[in-house]
């Protein structure tokens, strides 16, 4: 039994949420997930989550690819979240690369390359700029743009 491990804030939950995680899970028998707290994300990002902890959580959990969550406290307590919930595969998406190397003393480290054009700050903008009718282009899967990964 394979355990992958993966952490985020997943605010406005959106396509390239969706297909980390989906990825992620294909890695191994069991995906369990970080939310950020509230408190973490705003450290973090120095303005407040639009959907709080709570929502984020069920939210994430009720993906068939989850099968466990937690909130996450701090980055200083990644390795005992690892540790705690024996994971074999620590997973991030690319926009982390190299940070988190440290645990390759512990797990199998491992960046999937991030879903481009789509960010919970460009929802944000865009919905901003709805009176522009701005809206945001389709998302492909992320195999057809990394490789081709039959569903
Ligand atoms: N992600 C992605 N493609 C996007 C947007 C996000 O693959 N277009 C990935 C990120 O790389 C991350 C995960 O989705 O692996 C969650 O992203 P966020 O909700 O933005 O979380 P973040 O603020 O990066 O929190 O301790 C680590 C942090 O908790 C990560």
């Amino acid at each position: 039994m394979k355990t992958v491990i993966t952490f985020g804030t997943f605010d406005l939950f959106h396509i390239g949420h969706l297909n980390l995680l989906r990825r992620a899970s294909q890695l191994g028998d069991r995906l369990v997930v970080g939310i950020s707290s509230d408190e973490f994300t705003y450290r973090k990002k120095t303005r407040d989550a639009v959907f709080n902890q709570k929502d984020r959580q069920k939210i994430v959990q009720s993906l068939k690819w989850v099968n466990d969550t937690f909130i996450e406290e701090s980055f200083e307590h990644k390795l005992q979240y690892i540790l705690d919930q024996k994971a074999d595969i620590f997973v991030m998406g690319d926009d982390w690369k190299g940070m988190f190397d440290e645990f390759k003393t512990v797990c199998e480290v491992v960046y999937l390359p991030r879903t481009t054009g789509i960010s919970t700050t460009e929802i944000l903008e865009a919905i901003q700029d709805l009176s522009l009718n701005t809206q945001l282009p389709e998302h492909g899967d992320i195999s057809e743009q990394v490789d081709n990964v039959q569903e």
